[in-house]
């Protein structure tokens, strides 16, 4: 095999976010671009005679092309191997689990999750590991001083692939080994959870609609929900994947999943409804006329793990991100197992679930998973539900409603200002920070601040530790306050507002978060100084 090095020149901006490296695609299409990220990846890896690479993607604008300049540079770089789904699919979780079922040396992953895609939006890329989850930061931090001083690349003078077709193509040493995108996933997905049950559950004329937001879930949707459940057609929506999403933004929350939203909250509602984002690792889940916020939906799944198969032995511990509310911190009292507080990003659970300290964590941002895989999961938490409201036998509401009657609720909502210039929202935390002196002790109302301070976090197992991970303003009563810049965003920076606040007493409360937490939404804003500084007058999306 002719292997052809190619001198470059380094890009200042390739520094991995929350999730990878994200970028218009607009941005990727520059010569040398993804290629140089590529090389930098590589050249941080060890890999090992014989290994294989998995790589797949959402199945966004320039998926395709991506995947054929990674296999001919996995081929120059001494990889033996590549496993890709056909049309070079695979949902984020998937492609977690083929790292782990094939035992693969790590993986690609290409996605911007629910960012927009097309020509003019967003493209993104990332490394996964050996154990299937994102590459943790030392890992992510040598990538980015690697892209700093590239200076060649290596590309294998290979024909395209034909990635449409299943089958194995040997190029002489090197083997291309294109796989059904959704099998093995739908296999691990019948292991772990109960399909007779939520079969009869379906035959039963209990009614579910779910969004595919015209992204990677929709083929995953149709074989799991359709082909092995028996749900109806009808009960699937946008399930056919486009290159562009169909011009919408695969992000399921209540802004952006408002088709599915209306339908739920409209005369003749089915009895379930849920979503899923660009990369399939993100779910909504609906109630008849309910909302179920994602902190709620960790807790509750945790609370009542031992109604599902995989998870009858009961749980290791739990983790959530910092940001994310403190309800499952309760269930975790109660069932005496530990909870672990991570910093933003699923790369921080996977030291945790690989040492066996936990086996459900989650986040605030639509993501819950288990040790099945070291990724977050739409459709597995989809399963959760079906799963549990199959034992049940109780609607979404009644579920909620008595879990909070049980551990009280833990109020909470999300407000994100988007596409702010960089420097006014460095401004606004620079502000913040002023105040680390200052704000304890102080009331605002019935609200007195106890603690401010810069979340930083110790990794239990590797001691590493990670600095700089959102500002936590504590209020006396366990209420808080979360001040976060996006490290996933493409436009400007975005500002997240995270409000929480605890009421034992649910009898006692207003159903609608936004009510419930006006106060502390004022306190937010009053803090921080963000309507002067920003000159919004509100957020661009509340969840
Ligand atoms: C956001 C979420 C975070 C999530 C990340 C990746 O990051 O807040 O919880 O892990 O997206 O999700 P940020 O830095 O923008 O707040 V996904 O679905 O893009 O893989
Ligand atoms: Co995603």
């Amino acid at each position: 095999m002719k292997i052809i090095t190619t001198p470059t020149q380094p890009f200042s901006d390739q520094k991995p976010g929350t999730s990878g490296l994200r970028k218009k695609v607009k941005v990727f299409q520059q010569p040398h671009y993804l290629e140089n990220f590529v090389q930098s990846i590589f050249d941080t890896l060890d890999i090992s005679a014989g290994a294989t690479l998995t790589v797949g993607g959402d199945g966004r604008f320039y998926n395709a092309q991506a995947i054929q300049t990674i296999i001919k540079m996995a081929a120059a770089n001494g990889f033996a191997r590549v496993i890709v789904g056909q049309g070079g699919i695979l949902s984020t979780p998937a492609a977690s689990h083929i790292i782990r079922k094939y035992q693969t040396f790590g993986g690609i992953i290409l996605s911007a999750s629910h960012n927009p895609a097309g020509p003019e939006e967003d493209f993104g890329i990332k490394y996964n590991s050996a154990n299937g989850g994102p590459a943790p930061e030392k890992i992510t931090e040598a990538i980015f001083a690697k892209s700093k001083t590239i200076t060649q690349y290596k590309v294998a003078d290979l024909p395209s692939i034909n990635i449409n077709a299943i089958g194995e193509t040997d190029l002489g040493g090197f083997t291309v080994q294109v796989i059904n995108p959704v099998a093995d996933y739908a296999d691990l997905m019948a292991e772990l959870f109960d399909f007779d049950a939520i079969r009869t559950l379906l035959k039963s004329g209990f009614r579910l609609m779910f969004d595919g937001m015209h992204a990677v879930t929709g083929p995953y949707a149709k074989e799991i929900l359709m082909s092995r459940l028996g749900a109806p057609e009808t009960s699937l929506m946008n399930c056919e994947v486009s290159e562009t999403f169909g011009g919408g933004h695969p992000d399921p929350n209540l802004t952006y999943a408002h088709e599915l939203v209306d339908i739920l909250y409209g005369s003749d509602a089915p009895d379930f409804g849920a979503a899923s984002d660009g990369d399939g690792d993100r779910n909504m889940i609906l109630g008849n006329h309910f909302f179920v916020t994602p902190s709620d939906s960790l807790a509750i799944i945790a609370a009542n793990a031992r109604l599902i198969p995989a998870y009858r032995q009961g749980l290791a511990g739990v983790a959530r991100s910092m940001p994310t509310s403190g309800a499952v911190d309760r269930v975790a009292k109660k069932l005496n197992i530990p909870c672990y507080e991570t910093p933003t990003g699923w790369k921080f659970f996977g030291n945790l679930m690989d040492a066996g300290k936990v086996t459900l964590c989650g986040e605030e941002s639509f993501g819950t998973g288990s040790n099945h895989v070291r990724e977050k999961d739409g459709l597995w938490a989809v399963l959760c539900w079906l799963n549990i409201i199959a034992a049940k036998k109780q609607s979404v509401e009644a579920i909620v409603k008595a879990h909070w009657a049980e551990y009280g609720r833990n109020v909470y909502s999300r407000h994100d200002y988007e596409a702010i210039p960089s420097e006014t929202a460095s401004g606004v935390m620079q502000h913040l920070k002023g105040q680390f002196g200052t704000l304890p002790n102080q009331s605002f109302g019935k609200y007195t601040v106890k603690t401010c301070d810069d979340f930083s976090y110790t990794d239990p197992v590797d001691g590493s530790v990670s600095t700089g991970q959102g500002t936590r303003v504590l209020f006396a009563c366990g209420s808080r306050i979360v001040f976060r810049l996006s490290g996933t965003g493409t436009e400007g920076a975005t500002l997240r507002i995270y409000l929480e606040a605890f009421e034992p007493d649910v009898n006692n409360h207003h159903l609608d978060a936004q009510v419930a937490l006006a106060e502390m939404i004022q306190i937010a804003l009053e803090i921080s100084e963000l309507k002067q500084r920003t000159g919004r007058e509100k957020p661009t999306v509340i969840t």
